[in-house]
C-alpha cells in the first residue's frame, strides 16, 4: 500500500467564524496539505534498482530501465509502442514535430497551459475551444472553429475522464487530420473497457510527481503507429540513429534511468493507488453530500477512472461564498485547495492578447467555480473527513462569514 502520514490536526470546534484560521484562530492542519501529494513507492524497491544503475555506471540514454519501463507500460496499457520523454510538454511537441503538425490546432481552452505554450512556440496557431458537460473538448464547439487551415486537433481527457474520443475521433476523420490526446490526468482511466493509451495518433501522458502514476518527472507517448514510434525515438535524442548519425532535428528529451526506476516501484503499486484514491473520492462523496451550491465532480462511470483528482464547482450565490472565498479560507486552515485552469487559456496574458474578444462562455463559468481538493491515493482518511467537516461548516455560516470578511 503507497504511505499515508499519521493524521496530525486540531480537531477544533466549530461555532463561528471566530473559530476560522482566516479570522485568528489556529489552523486545522499545521503544514499545508496539497492537492494530489504525490505517492512514494516501496523504498526497498526503489533502492535496489538504483544499486543496479550505480553498479552498470549507465545512467541515461534509453537504459535497461527505462526499456523495461516501456515494456511495461505497453503491457499494462496494451498498446503496442510506449516511448518515454522527460516531461508530458516535450512529449506533446515531439509528436508534433514528427507529424509535421502546421497551421492551427484546436484545443479546449479549459486545460493546463503547457499545450498552449508549446503551440505557439512551435510556430502553431492555438486555437481555443469549449467544454461541454464533461468539462472537456466539446466536438460540436470543434467542429465550428475547424477550417481549412487547421492541422490537428488535441483534446484533454480531463479529471481522470476519457474525453468525446469517439464525437472527435468522426470529426476528424471526416477532416482528414490527426486526433491527439493529451492524457496528462488520466492513467489508468478506461474508455470503452480498455485502457486509455491506444486512441487518435497518439497520446500523452504526463508522469510529473503529482499524477496518478508518476516518475517525478517524466512524459509517456503511447501510440499503434510503428513508423510514428520509431521517428520520436529518433527525435528524443537529437535525431541520433546510431553514435555519430543524425537522421533528422531532434532535441534532448530523454528519460534518465533514475526516473525510470521511480516509475517501474509506483506502477507495481499502481493498483492498491488506484483503489486507495477510489476511497479518498468515495468519503468526499460522501462528506459533502447534500450541500448546497457545491457539487463534486463524479464520473459517470466510475470504472473508467483513476480517482485521482477531486474536483468540486462552487455555485456563489447558491453556496453563500465565492470559490476564490473559500479557497482562501480552506488555505488559511492548511488545505491549499487550488483553482486549476485559471483563468482560462483564452484569458492568460501571453494568450489572450492574440485573442481579443474571444468569450467561451461555459469554460469562463469553469475557470471561476472549480476547485481541487486533496484527493490521489497518498491523501489520509482521516483527514479527508476532517476537511468535509470543515467545508460543511463553512457552508452553514456562509452569511455569518461573509458579514466577517465585510466587517474585516
Ligand atoms: N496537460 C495537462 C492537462 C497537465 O495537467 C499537465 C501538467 C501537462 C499537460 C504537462 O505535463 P508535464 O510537462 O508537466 O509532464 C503542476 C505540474 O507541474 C504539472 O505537471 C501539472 N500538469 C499541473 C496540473 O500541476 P503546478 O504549477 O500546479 O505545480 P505545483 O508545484 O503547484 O504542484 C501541484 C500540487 O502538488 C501543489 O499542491 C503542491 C503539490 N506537490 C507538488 C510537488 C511537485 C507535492 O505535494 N509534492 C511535489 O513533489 O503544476
Amino acid at each position: 500500500m503507497p504511505d499515508s502520514p499519521a493524521p496530525s490536526f486540531h480537531r477544533k470546534p466549530l461555532t463561528g467564524p471566530e473559530d476560522l484560521a482566516l479570522f485568528g484562530a489556529p489552523p486545522v492542519f499545521d503544514t499545508p496539505r496539497h492537492v494530489n501529494r504525490p505517492a512514494a513507492p516501496d523504498r526497498a524497491a526503489f533502492d535496489a534498482m538504483m544499486d543496479a544503475v550505480w553498479e552498470r555506471r549507465w545512467f541515461t540514454n534509453d537504459g535497461p530501465l527505462v526499456q523495461e519501463l516501456e515494456r511495461r507500460l505497453s503491457a499494462f496499457l496494451d498498446v503496442p509502442h510506449c516511448v518515454l520523454t522527460s516531461n508530458a510538454t516535450a512529449g506533446l511537441d515531439l509528436v508534433m514535430q514528427c507529424l509535421g503538425i502546421r497551421g492551427e490546432v484546436l484545443l479546449p481552452s479549459y486545460t493546463f497551459i503547457s499545450t498552449a505554450h508549446l503551440l505557439a512556440l512551435r510556430g502553431l496557431t492555438p486555437v481555443f475551444c469549449e467544454v461541454g458537460t464533461d468539462m472537456a473538448l466539446d466536438p460540436a464547439d470543434a467542429a465550428a472553429r475547424l477550417t481549412e487551415r487547421t492541422g490537428a486537433v488535441v483534446a484533454t481527457h480531463v479529471w481522470g475522464s476519457p474525453c468525446d474520443i469517439d464525437g472527435l475521433g468522426a470529426l476528424c476523420d471526416a477532416a482528414g487530420i490527426p486526433l491527439l490526446f493529451d492524457a496528462a490526468h488520466a492513467f489508468g482511466a478506461r474508455h470503452r473497457g480498455h485502457p486509455l493509451g491506444r486512441f487518435g495518433r497518439a497520446e500523452v501522458f504526463s508522469l510529473h510527481a503529482t499524477k496518478a502514476f508518476h516518475t517525478c518527472e517524466g512524459g509517456l507517448i503511447t501510440t499503434c503507429d510503428a513508423a510514428l514510434a520509431d521517428q520520436l525515438r529518433l527525435a528524443r535524442n537529437f535525431g541520433f540513429s546510431g553514435s555519430d548519425r543524425v537522421d533528422c532535428t531532434g532535441v534532448n528529451a530523454k528519460m534518465s534511468e533514475l526516473h525510470a526506476a521511480m516509475g517501474l516501484a509506483n506502477l507495481d503499486a499502481f493498483p492498491a493507488t488506484r483503489a486507495a484514491a477510489r476511497a479518498v473520492h468515495a468519503a468526499y462523496r460522501d462528506g459533502l453530500a447534500g450541500l448546497t451550491g457545491l457539487r463534486l465532480k463524479c464520473p459517470p462511470a466510475a470504472e473508467d477512472n483513476n480517482h485521482h483528482y477531486v474536483v468540486a464547482e462552487v455555485d456563489a450565490r447558491a453556496f453563500g461564498l465565492t470559490r476564490d472565498r473559500l479557497v482562501e479560507l480552506l488555505t488559511a486552515e492548511g488545505i491549499w485547495a487550488r483553482r486549476y485552469f485559471f483563468p482560462g487559456g483564452h484569458r492568460s496574458p501571453p494568450h489572450a492578447a492574440a485573442n481579443p474578444g474571444l468569450s467561451l462562455p461555459r469554460t469562463e463559468a469553469l475557470c471561476d467555480r472549480v476547485m481541487l481538493l486533496p484527493g490521489g491515493g497518498a491523501a489520509d482518511l482521516a483527514e479527508v473527513a476532517e476537511i468535509c467537516r470543515m467545508i460543511r461548516f463553512v457552508a452553514g455560516s456562509a452569511a455569518a462569514i461573509h458579514n466577517a470578511c465585510k466587517a474585516g
